[in-house]
């Protein structure tokens, strides 16, 4: 495009946003507040998108090629704007016509609320697939609730975390689109009768109470490509909001209860990652969205095929994000017999070739069951399925392995009174996987042993992937323009091109300007650190970065730790030689985990200490940032020189936000856990700082015995100094962690943080030295960025699609 044609663009931008602002507000565009400047430009967005979207839709309903549908309860999508804008390769030009308009664009781009529809990785690591699928134009949709309140919001009050809620549709949602046209009716608690219907014996269910489901799509935009795909989250309404006969007899507040109670369903998401809340609503949340989606699937699926089933599996892949979804076995199951009235071993074919799940977590406190008779009750023909299904796994497993009762209860779906979401997935899967290499090990060898030995050919791994559009490009704006300047675009469009920074690994005209975007990276997160912690840090000191969500098995105690054991040595000796570091935390801990708050406030109260001491000479800084969310997340990676991954190995399936760091450069400083040791294998072992026991080591212990937090402690004056004050009054008049104080001593250091204190602060002490070398540390840096290639969700999905989706 030449200038004048250009400049032809800009003009016809500027006049039709100006209309725009006049429609979505009444007002000029002088007079036009942020919001409606948003507003406008949100709605020019979905106009530019809408198109594309409707003819991809109708190429999808020809059913040409397969589609896959991930059944999440969680999408964690973020702020869509700046995604729509660079993928539809615009954002230049919006952002230069809103300098020259007068208009501040990126205060326009910040009044977008963070739809929070996710606890953490899990989440997010869906919106990365959908938008590597849409990317790489490959027909993929998501499936998932459309939560009135997404995850709180965390406020930091007196060193505690304090819970809002956050009302992110306040001021609506400009990138949806209601289609009440395509609700579905969803059915609860009831009766189940067998009627004979034509000579075939069905299944009636009566007396239900009927929730609708409404869709809601977002689009989602591929980078610069024609693909346009979907993001639908469903939302519970009533069927009739009113009872009119209630309300003419004056019973008023009942006339509007059957409302709430159905709204109820798509409320609030559960805030807790890692772990399994039993509660009935939650239930109803995870059949809500498997039984609407699936419906819809099906009739759009026959609508295009002669109303028929024939080849579903062969065109529909459905995929089940975690357990949460697992009723779709079920569900599939009764519509192909109960509604299109195929036999169960037609219908079990279908149901197993269609579904693929990945599992998250081997947390045995996260992997959900739901008691026989709360299920029975809310769901009495699933249940009855599920038992059908059990039947007869349970008699192929007698004939496999005959006279092994005991192995086969322990695979029973229903055991001890509970259905087993983890096994119901697997039974009625075609395919198993874990999300990094040692996870899908760990599922094959321990996890679901039983299964793996029953079904060798259905376990595999895929390990997560992050996208680069949002965590690289859109992000870290500057480095983008420097990896273009050096080695060209292709890297934009295949991540493994990054490779070729490894040429500048020796320049120095490409460090000082790789060093320059760092640093400007990090002034603005401590520019952010000001303005909202009242904290000034030195942005040539180590940023040291430990943001996830507040867990004990994620560690932030043994960091924590370390930050007052460096601060002891500070004390001692104030010319303690050691690069000044300021040590960063961000992360929500669910509100119900007492110890993950505590936590917090121990990190809080350790900040308290060092800030205020002027003895440390800026040496030590500890800044605890709220409510982290994918926004913020976007500041922080690129501002990071350390990436803390210090999960007790076994324990961490892959982590996310390690590749996310590792993309803009930071050195991880991690335990052999998860995705850290696929990031060792990429970038070697002299460009990352590993330390700890191994997850053999680990599973060796919990399984034998043999470890005794009390003998680190009395061996290690370090450790001995360091939790006394927890408990001491060193942290604040009147403040002891004497719960914290337990757990280590008392209940025997479940996590191992004592075992792997002493190696952790040897790392630390590694850090030092090779951050105090400018040149060696940027080389590491460089290297980071050049291997990070592999991390990208877009192979992920390549390899999804080859390994489980088999789409070629
Ligand atoms: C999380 C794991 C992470 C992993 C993400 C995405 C759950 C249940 N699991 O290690 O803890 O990176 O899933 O796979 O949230």
């Amino acid at each position: 495009m030449n200038s004048s044609e250009r400049e032809k663009i800009k003009a016809a931008y500027k006049a039709t946003f100006t209309k725009k602002i006049e429609e979505v507000s009444g007002n000029c565009l002088a007079e036009a507040s942020l919001l409606k400047q948003y507003q406008a430009l949100a709605e020019m967005v979905m106009e530019s998108i809408t198109s594309q979207w409707a003819k991809t839709n109708t190429l999808y309903n020809k059913n040409e090629s397969k589609q896959v549908y991930f059944f999440s309860i969680e999408f964690l999508i973020g702020r869509l704007m700046k995604s729509y804008l660079s993928n539809l390769g615009v954002e230049d030009l919006v952002q230069e016509c809103s300098v020259e308009m007068g208009l501040d664009y990126e205060a326009i781009l910040a009044q977008e609320s963070d739809p929070g529809l996710g606890n953490g990785g899990l989440g997010r690591l869906m919106a990365c697939y959908l938008d590597s699928s849409s990317a790489m134009g490959m027909p993929a949709h998501g499936n998932g609730i459309r939560y009135k309140y997404g995850l709180f919001e965390q406020r930091i009050i007196n060193g505690e975390q304090i819970e809002v809620a956050d009302n992110w549709l306040k001021n609506g949602y400009p990138f949806e689109i209601r289609n009440p046209d395509k609700s579905v009716i969803v059915k609860y608690y009831g009766q189940i009768h067998s009627e004979n219907i034509n000579g075939n014996l069905t299944f009636v269910h009566e007396n239900y109470e009927p929730i609708m489901a409404v869709p809601y799509d977002v689009p989602i935009k591929g980078y610069r490509n024609e693909t346009v795909n979907s993001l639908r989250l469903w939302s519970a309404e009533p069927l009739e909001a009113f009872d009119l006969p209630c309300f003419n007899q004056g019973h008023f507040l009942n006339a509007v209860r059957h409302k709430s109670e159905a709204e109820a369903i798509s409320q609030i998401l559960y805030p807790n990652d890692n772990g399994f809340d039993g509660k009935l609503l939650r239930l109803k949340q995870e059949y809500f969205f498997v039984c609407a989606g699936i419906k819809r699937i099906v009739v759009d699926f026959k609508r295009s095929n002669n109303n028929s089933m024939d080849g579903f599996s062969d065109k529909i892949c459905i995929h089940i994000n975690d357990t949460h979804p697992a009723l779709c076995g079920p569900e599939l199951m009764r519509v192909l017999m109960d509604e299109e009235g195929l036999g169960w071993d037609d219908s079990w074919k279908i149901t197993v070739a269609a579904l693929s799940f990945t599992n998250h977590t081997v947390l045995p406190e996260a992997l959900e069951k739901w008691p026989v008779d709360m299920m029975k009750d809310l769901l009495p023909r699933i249940y009855m399925i599920i038992e059908e299904i059990n039947r007869r796994f349970l008699l192929e497993l007698d004939n496999e392995f005959p006279y092994d009762l005991e192995r086969n209860h322990s695979l029973s779906i229903i055991r001890d009174n509970y259905v087993h979401m983890a096994s119901l997935a697997i039974v009625s899967s075609h395919s198993v996987n874990g999300v990094a290499a040692l996870h899908s090990k760990i599922l094959r060898e321990e996890t679901f042993n039983g299964y793996y030995q029953v079904f060798p050919n259905r376990f595999y791994s895929v390990t997560n992937g992050v996208s680069p559009r949002r965590f690289l490009m859109n992000s870290n704006p500057e480095l983008k323009t420097l990896i273009t300047e050096s080695i060209g675009s292709a890297w934009e469009h295949n991540l493994f091109h990054l490779k070729k920074l490894l040429n500048y690994i020796s320049d120095p005209v490409f460090y000082e300007k790789f060093e320059d975007v760092k640093l400007a990276n990090k002034i603005r997160l401590a520019n952010y650190m000001t303005s909202h912690n009242n904290v000034n840090v030195d942005p040539h000191s180590i940023f040291d970065i430990q943001v996830k969500r507040i867990h004990e098995y994620k560690r932030q105690l043994l960091n924590a730790l370390h930050v007052l054991y460096l601060y002891n040595r500070l004390k001692e000796n104030p010319n303690l030689e050691m690069a000044p570091r300021t040590f960063i935390f961000a992360g929500k801990a669910a509100p119900g985990y007492y110890y993950a708050k505590e936590v917090i406030k121990l990190i809080t109260a350790i900040a308290e200490l060092v800030n205020a001491d002027p003895t440390l000479h800026d040496k030590l800084k500890v800044v605890f940032l709220a409510n982290f969310n994918v926004s913020l997340a976007e500041i922080i990676y690129p501002a990071a020189n350390i990436s803390e991954q210090i999960s007790t190995a076994g324990k961490e399936a892959s982590g996310t936000g390690n590749m996310k760091f590792m993309m803009n450069g930071a050195i991880t400083l991690g335990t052999m856990d998860g995705a850290n040791i696929e990031i060792l294998e990429a970038v070697g072992p002299s460009n990352i700082v590993t330390f700890g026991l191994s997850a053999d080591e680990v599973h060796h212990y919990q399984k034998y015995g043999g470890y005794r937090s009390i003998d680190i402690f009395e061996q290690d004056p370090r450790i001995q100094q360091v939790l006394h004050q927890l408990i001491d009054g060193t942290l604040g008049h009147g403040l002891s962690f004497q719960a914290i104080y337990d757990s280590l001593l008392l209940y025997n250091d479940g996590y191992f943080v004592l075992k792997d204190f002493s190696a952790y602060a040897d790392a630390q002490n590694q850090v030092d030295h090779l951050f105090r070398n400018p040149t060696i540390w940027t080389k590491m840096s460089i290297s980071n960025v050049a291997n990070s290639g592999i991390f990208s969700s877009d192979r992920s999905i390549a390899d999804y699609q080859r390994e489980i989706w088999k789409i070629i």
